[in-house]
């Protein structure tokens, strides 16, 4: 039996339901969240009761806004760097090979870390109001889960760059549009059409699906996530980072000069 503090775990015909479950932060990713979330994937990477996971946000409202700005907010360079070093090596990069498949079921808000989150998963269906973005501009930071990689290699670079540079949220219908999302059905409907497509796979060989996974995964990926973690590092440093993440505290409009 799977019990956390900030995940709901429902293992039902070999699909792992796993409902990420702080709705009163829009399911905003703290350290409690992702040290779940890294905990669960080495339990279930070793259970043979599991063959898919479905991973969604808990409330009708998010899938989960982000990285937990009130959490990291006072962060200097170097632990603005660890968090996001440690978060890509424990969930995002152990989510993309993870051998077993893995869909986010995107219910409303995927932003910055929430993005990122769908996005190392291995595809993505959404609900008619999903929004999806990486707002950390915004914040005078840059995606520090894996958006500069992933991002461009699922919709194109011409428009990963404009989405990341001027923040702006993605519909669902648009992001069904570019390829972000697989699919868009209704809210109500989102999950169980995930356990439809769930079960479809469980009916296929996993071995083979499992060396899929690592085969479609295959490429020198390295660099540009080094590069990525220590810009993130960097930026918390600056000036704007501490205005972005103070405004967003106070409910202002942040003031960049
Ligand atoms: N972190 C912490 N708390 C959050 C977050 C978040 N990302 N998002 C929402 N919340 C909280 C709000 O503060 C609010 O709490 P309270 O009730 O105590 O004031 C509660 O959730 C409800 O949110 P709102 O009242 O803001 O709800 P609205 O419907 O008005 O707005 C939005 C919804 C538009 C989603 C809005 O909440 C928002 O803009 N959220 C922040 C989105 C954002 O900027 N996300 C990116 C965060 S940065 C990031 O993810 C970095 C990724 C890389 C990280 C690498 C290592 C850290």
């Amino acid at each position: 039996e799977y019990k956390y503090e900030n995940l709901l775990v429902e293992v039902e015909n070999k699909i792992a339901l796993v409902t990420l479950n702080r709705p009163q932060a829009l399911n905003a990713l703290n350290k409690g969240l992702l040290d779940d979330l890294s905990i669960f994937l080495t339990d279930a990477d070793y259970d043979s009761d599991i063959r898919v996971v479905i991973l969604t946000g808990a409330g009708e409202k998010a899938f989960v806004a982000g990285a937990d700005i009130k959490e990291f907010a006072n962060f200097d360079g170097k632990e603005g760097q660890q968090l996001a070093a440690s978060g890509q090596e424990n969930v995002f990069n152990k989510i993309e090979d993870f051998p077993k498949p893995i869909i986010a079921a995107v219910n409303g808000f995927a932003l910055g870390g929430g993005l990122e989150l769908a996005m190392a998963s291995h595809f993505r269906i959404a609900s008619s109001n999903a929004k999806l973005g990486l707002p950390e501009v915004t914040l005078g930071l840059i995606p520090g889960y894996g958006g500069t990689q992933r991002l461009p290699k699922l919709i194109g670079k011409g428009r990963a760059m404009q989405a990341i540079m001027t923040a702006d949220m993605f519909s669902a219908t648009r992001a069904l549009e570019i390829g972000l999302v697989n699919e868009v059905v209704e809210q109500a409907d989102l999950i169980n059409r995930a356990k439809e497509i769930a079960t479809k796979i469980t009916n296929n060989s996993s071995v083979a699906i499992k060396h899929a996974i690592r085969a479609i995964n295959a490429s020198d990926k390295e660099t540009g996530f080094e590069i990525e973690i220590e810009s993130f590092g960097n930026l918390f440093e600056e000036h704007d980072f501490k205005e972005g993440t103070t405004a967003f505290v106070e409910k202002r409009k942040p003031n960049f000069k």
